[in-house]
């Protein structure tokens, strides 16, 4: 077990300024949730009380980034302020080449498009939806290399994003020349927000050196993964953030990164490169699907906080206090005996909803009927990661049913307090306690193509409603 950090340090932060938000009566949620096709993120968030739908472009920025909007250049080519981006990656991420792009999602479609052919195989330690829906949307087939406890809701495994390498080597025994790149996260979102070690991609680095294969790395969370670093790996816990995300980048060829996450900004990403061929030709598309490469979809005030962002996210303060958090709420949870993932992940608790609901076929969506409970009882907003995330089988068309059926918490950063985890916290007990009211789950009405859970939507299997009488 690893509750090492059973301390919940105070915010290093004061509130500047604030945004109400409404608490609604059930009956108002059973009408709004049935609107929204039993799927809350069809829900206006004008609706929802604490949203933890996503830690992704929610976070509130600081003043410093806030007032680094306002020195954004806006020139069309060559801003001073992808002069300020490119300056901050290199330095915290220590990639040579930055291509901005909008967000993740569009750097996975260039990286995708860049390295892939029709026929690839590609190994990672767990399956991202956009970043596989990528990769398999450029012909490519994904295979989950991540160590069998990554797939067990209670191992207490401190890093549960570590790749098996006896996996790895088998699937490069077996697809040798057809693996463009192997696709390593920090953390692993899907996991539940858990670490790759310093000693495992050092392995991982090694054996793909001897192939030939480059690696690329997904940063969204790496600072996350550089505090667990520091906390739990030997040899690591003397060593700043800084030169942890530094010496975790140093091991692969490539980066994608989200900025909605570790870096605070509301939107933003960019593709980091060691390779300069790989890079020119990264630049061709970004201008063809993002903007030219000094902006790649973002405004030059965009480029400006996510550079700020960079710099404060490796403040150890801050991280600090931004995993201490997320510990808080889930540590809060299994006080009280609620079933979640361990140990608590960087930037969600979430719950095992097969083990809440474990009468409910998979095909009735557990994870989404969990989710959808939890907003009826107290107006808190998660977000199913299980079957419904995993989607069909590109070639089977089957549905996908992952080992884990889950509801994911995200807590965004330095925006909720402690006491808005309080009321998180009693809400998932309340229907903990009253988990065998849920006695049928959901059954499509409507169901996308990709990523469907963003768009689809439910009714209730049984008839009415989720709760039985
Ligand atoms: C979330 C968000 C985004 C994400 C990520 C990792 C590890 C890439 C991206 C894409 C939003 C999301 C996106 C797709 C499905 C579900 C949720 N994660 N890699 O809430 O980045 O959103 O900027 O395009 O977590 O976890 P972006």
């Amino acid at each position: 077990m690893n509750d090492h950090a059973i301390e919940y340090p105070a915010e290093p932060w004061r509130i500047k300024s604030v945004e109400p938000i409404r608490q609604t009566s059930r009956s108002y949620r059973e009408q709004t949730i049935r609107q929204a096709g039993w799927n809350p993120c069809l829900l206006r968030s004008e609706d929802v009380y604490i949203d933890l739908f996503t830690d992704s472009g929610t976070n509130a920025m600081s003043d410093r980034q806030w007032a680094a909007l306002m020195t954004g250049d806006e020139a069309y080519a060559g801003a001073r302020s992808f002069y300020v981006l490119e300056q901050a990656v290199r330095t915290y991420y220590g990639y040579e080449h930055v291509i901005p792009v909008h967000q993740g999602r569009g750097g996975e479609n260039i990286m995708s498009r860049v390295l892939i052919r029709p026929g690839s195989h590609i190994p990672g330690n767990m399956f991202f939806p956009s970043t596989r829906a990528h990769q398999e949307l450029n012909g490519a087939t994904f295979h989950d290399v991540v160590i069998d406890e990554a797939h067990d809701p209670s191992s207490g495994h401190p890093f549960k994003g570590d790749v098996d390498l006896a996996k790895l080597e088998a699937v490069i025994g077996e697809y040798g020349d057809a693996i463009p790149y192997v696709s390593l996260a920090a953390t692993v979102n899907m996991a539940g927000g858990q670490p790759i070690s310093m000693a495992n991609l050092a392995a991982v680095r090694e054996l793909t050196g001897r192939h030939g294969i480059p690696i690329m790395f997904d940063t969204a969370r790496a600072v996350e993964n550089a505090w667990f670093v520091k906390q739990r790996e030997a040899g690591w816990g003397d060593r700043s953030i800084a030169e942890i995300l530094l010496a975790m980048c140093s091991f692969t060829d490539g980066a994608v990164t989200s900025s909605k996450k570790d870096s605070f900004a509301n939107i933003g990403g960019w593709i980091g490169l060691r390779d300069g061929e790989l890079a020119e030709r990264a630049r061709g598309l970004a201008l063809l699907f993002e903007g030219l490469h000094t902006y790649g979809g973002m405004a030059g005030r965009d480029m400006e906080a996510v550079a700020r962002g960079i710099e404060e996210s490796v403040e150890e303060s801050s991280i600090r206090a931004r995993v201490g958090q997320v510990e808080y709420l889930g540590h809060r949870l299994l006080a009280a005996g609620v079933p979640v993932v361990r140990p608590i992940g960087g930037h969600c608790v979430c719950i095992d909803a097969l083990a809440v609901l474990p009468l409910l076929p998979r095909e009735e969506f557990p994870g989404q009927t969990l989710a959808a409970a939890l907003y009826v009882e107290g107006g808190i907003r998660g977000v199913e990661r299980g079957g419904l995330s995993a989607g069909r089988d590109p070639v089977t068309g089957e549905n996908r049913y992952p080992p884990m059926e889950l509801v994911r918490l995200a807590v965004p950063r330095r925006v909720y307090t402690r006491a808005h985890l309080d009321v998180v916290a009693d809400c998932v007990i309340r229907v903990h306690e009253g988990r065998d009211r849920i006695k049928r789950g959901l059954r499509f009405v409507h169901e996308p193509s990709h990523l469907r859970f963003f768009q689809a939507r439910f009714v209730p299997a049984g008839g009415n409603s989720i709760f039985g009488g």
